[in-house]
């Protein structure tokens, strides 16, 4: 169940790991069924652009059946061996990309960003980082038009490098020109794959130009001390994984 050696240099060069088809499928249905109970029945599209902006189904983001995805010994071990002790994850963040077709508006797109900062719906001075992103595929990913979440293997590094140059608190660009207008690597998956990528990784979402809805659960994980030197870790990337401190040097 452990990273190999192979998977660590990855996640320190590329800042993301992919296990796929790390979930056990029971856990991963009983997820996916309260998730597409939700979309069929209890979603209200008025609320769609917060919805995009902090959760689908924001009723369910502390239900057990969506934790556990989280909380199986597996994927706690894979977090423990890149962060060590981590704060508690209580919620669970659902983002679902709608097929363009059946929406009477436009999903709002997401641009190149790294969470929690600048965010374009909050104060840009307030900053709401964490450690490590962890994303549990929900359902089948096969096509890149169908609303894939696509990030920038190694901006972890340039962005961390942007952080202690370029950049200062209360600024509203979420990424440097450079990264923006990157178009990313989209991530195809199934149902159970897990996606592990360090906070730093650009990542961004358009629309779903296809007939499936595209549903991912989210994990953000804090490191134990993060909350304390959250303005450090943007600019240092390893400052939240002792354990690869010595291998990034
Ligand atoms: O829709 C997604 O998969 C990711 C959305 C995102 O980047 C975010 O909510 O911060
Ligand atoms: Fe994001």
């Amino acid at each position: 169940m452990d990273l190999t050696t192979d998977e660590l240099t990855t996640f320190t060069t590329n800042g993301m790991i992919i296990k796929p088809g790390f979930i056990p499928a029971d856990l991963i249905d009983r997820a996916t069924t309260l998730v597409t109970d939700w979309y069929r029945t209890d979603m209200d599209q008025r609320q769609l652009v917060d919805y995009t902006q902090l959760t689908f189904a924001p009723e369910l983001s502390d239900h057990p059946d969506l934790l556990a995805l989280f909380a199986n010994p597996g994927v706690s071990g894979l977090v423990g061996q890149l962060l060590g002790d981590i704060a508690p994850v209580t919620t669970t963040q659902i983002q679902i990309r709608i097929p363009d077709d059946e929406l009477g508006q436009t999903q709002p797109a997401k641009a190149m960003h790294v969470d929690g900062v600048a965010c374009p719906h909050l104060d840009p001075a307030e900053l709401r980082t964490f450690s490590l992103l962890v994303g549990v595929v929900l359902s089948d990913i096969a096509d890149p038009a169908g609303g894939a979440l696509r990030y920038v293997p190694g901006g972890h590094l340039q962005m961390a490098d942007w952080f202690r140059t370029q950049w200062s608190l209360g600024i509203t660009a979420q990424t440097p020109p450079h990264i923006d207008t990157e178009q990313g690597t989209a991530l195809l998956g199934k149902p159970g794959d897990v996606l592990l990528m360090h906070h730093l990784v650009p990542h961004a979402v358009g629309l779903n130009h296809t007939t499936q809805p595209r549903i991912m659960a989210y994990f953000r994980v804090s490191h134990a001390n993060h909350a304390s030197h959250r303005l450090q870790a943007l600019r240092d990337p390893w400052l939240d994984f002792p354990a690869l401190t010595a291998r990034s040097q």
